[in-house]
């Protein structure tokens, strides 16, 4: 199992995965952070075609071409913004993962990178982030509910520290 997950610091707008995940907000129209840089690198047809989508509540996905994009798909997801962890944040979180990968295995995605959502703009710490994607990713992955490979893309080193630490931890015969 250690093997189909991998930690990187990167951009994750230069990965060729079958899928990359944007954390994107409510209006699916574009923001900053990572939203902005996947639309950006991936052109205007990506907010034509996220305009037909109708937006997306909190905690689910919805998938879009890529584009200009070297990967083959992109899924947007909503995490949650950070009210202090009383309001169904780690539910939501772990959402956004659970969501996200059972669309690439119903789309037969055989890769998926996620970036560390919400833990930009939407403010969630960090290291409880990273804690409910290493617990969903690894859940799935164990129960057979995703067949593919994930990578963990972090844009700050500290991120992947973070995963580094939690895969350290794992007994892999779980
Ligand atoms: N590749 C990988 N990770 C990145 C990149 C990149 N190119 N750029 C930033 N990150 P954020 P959120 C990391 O703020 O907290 C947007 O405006 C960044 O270091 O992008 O879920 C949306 O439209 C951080 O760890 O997303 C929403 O309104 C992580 O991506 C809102 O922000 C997420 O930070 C969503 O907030």
């Amino acid at each position: 199992m250690k093997d189909r997950i991998k930690i990187i610091v990167g951009d994750i707008t230069q990965l060729q995965v079958d899928a990359i995940v944007n954390a994107a907000n409510c209006s699916l129209l574009g923001g900053g952070g990572v939203d902005g840089a996947i639309h950006r690198a991936a052109g205007k047809e990506l907010l034509e075609e996220c305009r037909t989508l109708g937006g997306c509540r909190t905690g689910e996905s919805k998938m879009t071409g890529a584009y200009r994009l070297p990967c083959k798909k992109i899924i947007h997801t909503v995490g949650p913004v950070w009210h202090g962890g009383g309001h169904h944040e780690p539910e939501l979180l772990a959402s956004c993962y659970a969501t996200a990968l059972q669309m690439a295995e119903t789309h037969h995605l055989k890769s998926i990178a996620f970036p560390c959502i919400s833990t930009g703009v939407y403010g969630y710490p960090h290291a409880a982030a990273a804690k409910i994607a290493w617990d969903t990713v690894k859940s799935h992955i164990r129960d057979g509910k995703y067949e593919g490979d994930v990578v963990l893309c972090c844009f700050r080193e500290e991120d992947a520290e973070i995963y580094r630490k939690l895969m350290q931890n794992q007994t892999y015969t779980d």
